[in-house]
């Protein structure tokens, strides 16, 4: 039985010729792909006193950081449980389950990763990948799949390739296409003079990654840029720009948008359809820059309800993997991982209810200012209660979800 909230709120959305029936069912559809590391900064299972290196930086003191592995578990466990609706995880190879052996990065196997394919497989979720070339002996020059040491482009592009080998495993395995998303940290603090030679260093090694064509319905591998990280200001070798040429010529890879990877005032959302004329298809991590790259925790914000929106008009959500990237430690972690979970579904449900052919009616006639009109009345059509009825149909705890959290 449906709410008298719910009831009423599809008659609402009705008016303005929008099925609420079908934007939940269009939810179910859409899995949203939680990032594995905000529920531990990022550490992994290789050490747990593990420095995180490569520019990013989970900053925060909160209690509660998971020091095992069981502790890690109860905590996902918890997590999964408030948050509803289709799900992927997207864990990071140091999150191998080696019963204590140490293994190289550039030996992991898929065995490594079978109790992870028997957990989603519980849960009924899917699994998404990512190699680390980061917090790692052999990344602590800061350079990896670029750097003009051959030993280690050679360490780096095995581990790629190993990952490769465990995304298609994880696809296989559970019937889901795996996304494997490759970022590496290479560049210069200062100013550079040879801009040239790294990316040309780099796209011999992605080459030597993608060499072996792998089923797409199995696993895609996507490439992930960005401007800056700490300490590598002045220039990044893998780019925005640089991947986006790679992925459009080789077509081996996608390309993967950060939302925190972006000069403050450029929009993501205003990218995507330029990937969607030329058929691309696009992988993202929503996250949260606050004023510079933060990875604060995702939140119903404008940059966030726009690239919703934009897939959402351009009928592209067969085109885009809704990844989550965000680390947090000043907050429960938990709970940030839920919140942001929680909000970027909540951003999808509101492009899904989004009344778009009104808004494309007004634009098409010319009736620019009805378009403007529509745009700001429908801002607050209620989408939140119509939220509340899709956690009821999941089972899963509506907006007093943080009453279930100890
Ligand atoms: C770093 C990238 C990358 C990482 C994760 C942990 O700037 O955003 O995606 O955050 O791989
Ligand atoms: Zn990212």
């Amino acid at each position: 039985m449906s709410s008298k909230h719910y009831e009423a709120a599809r008659e609402i959305y009705a008016g303005w010729g929008v099925d609420t029936e079908e934007a939940l069912r269009r939810m179910d559809e859409i899995p949203i792909s939680i990032n594995c590391w905000q529920l531990d900064d990022l550490t992994g299972f290789e050490d747990f006193d593990a420095k995180l290196t490569g520019g990013i930086a989970a900053t925060g003191n909160a209690p509660g950081k998971p020091r095992s592995v069981e502790e890690y578990f109860t905590n996902l466990d918890r997590m999964l449980s408030l948050v509803p609706g289709a799900k992927h995880l997207a864990l990071h190879s140091i999150y191998a389950l080696t019963d204590g052996k140490k293994v190289p990065r550039n030996q992991l196997r898929p065995e490594h990763f079978a109790r992870w394919v028997d957990y989603a497989g519980e849960k009924g979720i899917g699994l998404d990948f990512n190699p680390t070339y980061f917090s790692h002996p052999m990344a602590d020059s800061g350079w990896t799949l670029a750097s003009p040491d051959r030993g280690i482009r050679d360490f780096w592009v095995e581990h790629g390739i190993a990952c490769r080998e465990i995304g298609a495993y994880l696809g296989k395995s559970l019937g889901e296409t795996c996304v494997t998303n490759h970022w590496i940290p290479d560049g210069f603090k200062d100013t550079c003079v040879d801009t040239l030679g790294p990316r040309q260093r780099l796209i011999e090694s992605l080459d030597r990654i993608f060499a072996e064509p792998i089923d797409r319905k199995c696993n895609v591998d996507s490439v992930e840029g960005k401007v800056f990280g700490l300490g590598v200001e002045s220039y990044t070798a893998g780019s925005h720009e640089f991947y986006t040429n790679y992925a459009l010529t080789t077509g081996k890879a996608i390309v993967c948008m950060d939302i925190g990877h972006y000069h403050p005032t450029e929009s993501v959302a205003a990218k995507l359809s330029s990937y969607f004329t030329f058929g691309q298809e696009i992988m993202m991590h929503l996250s949260r820059a606050v004023r510079w790259d933060s990875d604060h925790v995702p939140i119903i914000c404008e940059d966030i309800i726009t690239i919703m929106q934009e897939i959402k008009r351009c009928g592209a959500f067969d085109k885009v993997h809704l990844g989550l990237d965000f680390f947090d430690a000043s907050i429960n972690r938990v709970a940030a991982s839920v919140i942001g979970a929680r909000s970027v579904k909540k951003a999808l449900l509101m492009a899904l209810l989004e009344p778009t052919e009104a808004l494309m009616d007004a634009e098409h006639s010319g009736d620019l200012t009805r378009r403007l009109a529509l745009l700001e009345e429908f801002k607050l059509l209620p989408a939140g209660i119509v939220f509340e009825e899709y956690c009821a149909r999941h089972q899963v705890k509506g907006a007093d979800w943080m009453e279930g959290l100890a």
